[in-house]
């Protein structure tokens, strides 16, 4: 039962400190946090403790978070609008833009029918913008048309559930993680993507030594190395595990028979389908020793209470569904589920990708987990909407709502608080698709997502923390989420945006619907939400904001009070009651490795990014942990392809080639790279990582394979290069210079997070540049004129430094003659006084290796800790002696790691 939590919602005191309680921007755990602002400044925000979710907790994303807030040219200010013609775009005010908005689209719906319309949203906007994006394109416009970037994140999940627990619902709670004896961690890295939870799970371990933990990735990720069992699957393999588990666990007779009996269907199907899953002939597909299969099912199925928690490497394949099912069904065949400590429990993503679940804004969803192809929920939700009917027409779900773009079924598309220039995979097809568009609308909050340049309308939103509204975190938590501060310049709640143009595409054409978008503010959007969950299995038709004012947040089902786990009871959400099992098959991912591309390659996330970096690219802390995209390859892999350490490397797919330095990473499998998903075209030359990953999806879930698609690589031998580094503010640093990441093989534009902060320039190409082009680059980079000068323009070579009160302020090593590590070990500590640089400059030394900062909250880095290791410091005398760790926590797994590995090592 959620406790009622008495919590004051925006208090003042007497210096005009505003708190403000609301909760984290960033991932599907959902934390509580308080903001305290004074003015429109945003002084600290931290733990919420009352929050139920995080008792307090953050980690260094949440904790950094006061410093991505800008009001200045890295938000969309005002309203801007293109002339085709010239492709200049010039300011507009709001309302000039509504009607622009309002004119295209019901001319567009008038000419060519509402499915020439698409929205394409976001699991990070509030459930009050779902419910009136959703409203507006199924009842005004009249398509299906609408999805979100959800679809590449959690709608394995949602089919993996429907099929075979009856609905859309995570039956666990966190508390399920202190109360679990096993934990299944399966395709998460927790550490990095939900680090709160992994820190609840860490504590729990400590309070219950026996738990035992199981990670299933193909990395030795942070997550995997805290685990007692690492399965490291081959990507893709999961159900072959899963399959092989469960054959396990019916040869040993340790499948609860009671609970298949009273409480399922289907079971004797998926038996017979398992019977060939034998963990020798898994062993084969899923590259998991045999008997590391039969110890996790045995550890699964015997432990008093097992609980799973699982992400992106089970949704982000073409068998996502069956992954999840085959994983459920381990659950159901051991009686696993509806009992504290247990349950399949997916976590989610976004910090709303539940709430847009729940408000069906998606092409396969209804609002209240209903189905847009069942005629009686059709009209169930067009009676409780004002309207008289719902189309029946099929959405296109996202990967299919650019090909309609590309292919001109779709002209024109309103695109909201996600970036898919870069997330979407195959960027080729998803950037011809966005420039043949009749017309694209971009709602969006921060000033360089790589989207913005598609857009002939850009609508300046509002964003974290100026937004009122609500979100449902992975444990069901309805929580509210407050604004501290207004929105600068024209920025507007995405809701109020959509309210304006419905409104006037109403009157265009379809008068009598203007009233249906008639809200006075959020409260009423979630009235009207709310009422179309009752009876259904989310039921929270008794909720409002008076409500959550008065008990905080809470778990849904919820009718007088929260539901912490569900089917308690044993009936499920499935017309019979009864739970499913299904015989899925294993399915092979899509593309598989040949000759010319013998390697697996898999994307994911890093610690303190989020997503395509809007946001976390504008934190000093945050850029320092990883500061730019390398491809991280097994060393085994790096000899037989010949390629050094931190050398650059040709990585070719079907689709398209990319050039980023090579690491050696003994966390992978042989055979299987990695790239963050988080560097996009404004840091680096080509299309980002997504120009590479390919566009085939689930067969039931529509969910693309962005974790797995073959690659080749290739040492690449670069013929110029060119290292830079300019003082400044790096995000207009990088607007001046962003020009300069086209033409080249290998080019990034990355802001530095140490030092004298800046922008750093890599460059690197096959030909020497032609020196006019190299004259104008050195002018942009404001070395045109410097104090010291070693050129030889013939070759290409520039050595330059310029200076400004005493300090560098501009250095550019280009030339022919720059060896691979010199152009690697490019930095220098750029708050020194130049004459360090002088040898460098010379070609007599090499610039020392710069330090990396482990510990984001307290900016210790990696030689700091270092140090202190080889001084014999322990983790509490590190704590104690550099604060290191003592922050949000996040680093700590990474500094454990850093002992193990060198402490005894003599002190240099
Ligand atoms: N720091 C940070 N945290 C985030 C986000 C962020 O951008 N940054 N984003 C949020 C969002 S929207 C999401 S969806 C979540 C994602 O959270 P996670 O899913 O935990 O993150 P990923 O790194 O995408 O992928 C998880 C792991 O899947 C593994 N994997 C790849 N292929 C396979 C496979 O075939 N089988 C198995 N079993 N594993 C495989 C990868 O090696 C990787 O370690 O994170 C959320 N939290
Ligand atoms: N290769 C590869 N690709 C992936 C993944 C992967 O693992 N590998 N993961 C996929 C997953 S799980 C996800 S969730 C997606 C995420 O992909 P995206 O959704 O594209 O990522 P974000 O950077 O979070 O984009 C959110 C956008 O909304 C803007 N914004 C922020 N707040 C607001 C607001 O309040 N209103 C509006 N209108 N705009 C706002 C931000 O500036 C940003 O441009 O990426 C997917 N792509
Ligand atoms: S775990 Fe970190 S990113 Fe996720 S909600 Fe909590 S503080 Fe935010
Ligand atoms: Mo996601």
């Amino acid at each position: 039962m959620d406790a009622p939590v008495p919590v004051p919602l925006v208090q003042m005191t007497t210096d005009e400190i505003r708190v403000t309680l609301s909760v984290c921007c960033y991932c599907g755990t959902g934390c509580g946090v308080r903001i305290q602002s004074k003015g429109e400044q945003v002084l600290s925000v931290e733990g919420d403790r009352a929050h139920p979710s995080n008792a307090g907790l953050l980690c260094s994303k949440g904790m950094a978070l006061p410093g991505t807030i800008r009001r200045d040219t890295t938000r969309v200010l005002h309203a801007r609008l293109r002339d085709r013609q010239t492709g200049q775009y010039r300011q507009i005010d709001m309302a000039e833009a509504f009607d622009v908005a309002a004119k295209v689209i019901s001319t567009t719906v008038r000419e060519a029918g509402p499915q020439s319309m698409g929205f394409y949203l976001s699991g990070q906007l509030l459930t009050e913008d779902y419910a009136i994006f959703n409203k507006m394109a199924r009842v005004l416009v009249g398509t299906n048309n609408i999805d979100t970037n959800s679809r590449l994140c959690m709608s394995s999940a949602v089919s993996g559930y429907k099929m075979t627990l009856g609905a859309d619902a995570p039956p666990a709670s966190y508390e399920d993680i202190e109360l679990a004896d096993t934990v299944l961690i399966a395709g998460s890295n927790m550490a990095y993507a939900h680090p709160v939870l992994f820190r609840r799970l860490m504590q729990a371990r400590q309070l219950r030594p026996h738990m035992k933990i199981i990670v299933i990735d193909p990395r030795n990720t942070d997550t995997a190395q805290a685990a007692d069992l690492h399965l490291a699957v081959t990507p893709g393999a999961d159900v072959a595990l899963f399959h092989a588990m469960l054959n396990v666990m019916v040869w040993e007779n340790l499948i609860d028979h009671d609970y298949i009996a009273r409480y399922t269907d289907g079971f004797p199907a998926l038996k017979d389908r398992i019977r060939e899953f034998t963990p020798a002939a898994a062993e084969g597909v899923c590259g998991v020793a045999a008997a590391d299969i039969v110890k996790a099912a045995r550890w699964f199925a015997q432990s008093a209470a097992t609980l799973s928690l699982y992400t992106m490497g089970l949704n982000q394949s073409s068998s996502g569904t069956a992954k999840n099912m085959s994983l459920i069904h381990l659950h159901l065949a051991t009686g696993h589920i509806g009992r504290p400590g247990t349950g399949p429990f997916s976590l989610t993503g976004q910090p709303n990708a539940m709430g847009g679940r729940e408000a069906g804004a998606m092409a396969t969803l209804l609002p209240g987990h209903r189905d847009p192809v069942n005629p009686v929920h059709r009209q169930e939700v067009a009676a409780l909407w004002g309207a008289d009917s719902i189309p029946d027409t099929p959405g296109h779900p996202a990967v299919a709502m650019f090909d309609a773009l590309l292919e001109k079924r779709i002209r024109v598309i309103w695109i909201a608080a996600t970036n898919p220039a870069q997330s979407l995979p195959d960027q080729t097809r998803v950037r011809k698709a966005m420039q043949s568009a009749d017309f694209v609308i971009v709602q969006e909050a921060f000033a360089d997502a790589e989207t913005l340049a598609y857009a002939d309308l850009i609508l300046p939103a509002a964003t974290w923390p100026e937004k009122e509204g609500t979100v449902t975190n992975s444990e069901r938590r309805i929580s509210r989420v407050r604004a501290a501060i207004a929105a600068p310049g024209d920025a507007l709640a995405d809701w109020k945006i959509v309210q304006q143009v419905a409104q006037r595409v109403a009157r265009q054409i379809a008068p009598e619907k203007e009233a249906l978008f008639s809200y006075a503010d959020e409260a009423q959007i979630f009235a009207e939400h709310a009422a179309l969950t009752a009876g259904r299995d989310l039921d929270y038709s008794a909720l409002s904001f008076d409500v959550l004012e008065q008990l905080g947040p809470v778990q849904w089902p919820f009718t007088q009070s929260g539901t912490p786990r569900l089917y308690t009871n044993h009936v499920f959400a499935t017309p019979n009651g009864r739970a499913r099992f299904a015989a899925v098959g294993y399915v092979a991912p899509v593309e598989n490795i040949s000759a010319h591309f013998p390697l697996r390659l898999t994307t994911g996330r890093l610690r303190d990014h989020w997503h395509t970096m809007t946001r976390t690219g504008l934190s000093q802390t945050l850029i320092g942990h990883v500061e730019e995209p390398v491809v991280h390859l097994h060393p085994s892999d790096m000899a037989r392809y010949r390629i050094g350490d931190q050398a650059l490397v040709t990585i070719r797919s079907r689709r398209a080639r990319l050039v980023l330095p090579a690491q050696a990473d003994e966390t992978l499998k042989p055979g299987c790279a990695f790239v963050p998903m988080h560097w996009g075209s404004r840091f680096m030359a080509g299309d980002g990582i997504n120009g590479l990953t390919h566009g085939a999806t689930d067969p039931d879930s529509g969910q693309p394979e962005l974790k797995h698609c073959v690659i080749g690589v290739q040492a690449y031998q670069p013929v110029w290069q060119a290292v830079a580094w300019v003082r400044g503010d790096a995000v207009q640093l990088q607007r001046q210079l962003s020009i300069w990441l086209s033409g080249f093989d290998y080019a990034i534009a990355v802001p530095v997070a140490t030092g004298g902060g800046g922008l750093r320039l890599r460059l690197a190409t096959r030909t020497v540049p032609e020196p006019a082009r190299l004259k104008h680059l050195l002018a942009d980079l404001g070395i045109a004129d410097a104090d010291v000068a070693f050129d030889d323009p013939a070759r290409g070579i520039y050595r330059r430094v310029r200076c400004s009160d005493g300090r560098v302020a501009v250095y550019c090593l280009a030339g022919t003659d720059l060896n691979a590590e010199v152009a690697l070990n490019d930095w220098v500590d750029t708050d020194v006084r130049p004459e360090p640089l002088l040898p460098v400059l010379l070609g007599k030394s090499q610039m020392k290796e710069r330090a990396r900062i482990v510990c984001a909250c307290n900016g210790v880095t990696d030689a700091q800790i270092l140090h202190g290791i080889r001084s014999g410091m322990d983790l509490p005398a590190l704590k104690q002696t550099l604060n290191c760790g003592t922050g949000c926590g996040s680093c700590v797994v990474q500094i454990n790691q850093m002992i193990s590995r060198h402490a005894g090592v003599e002190a240099l």
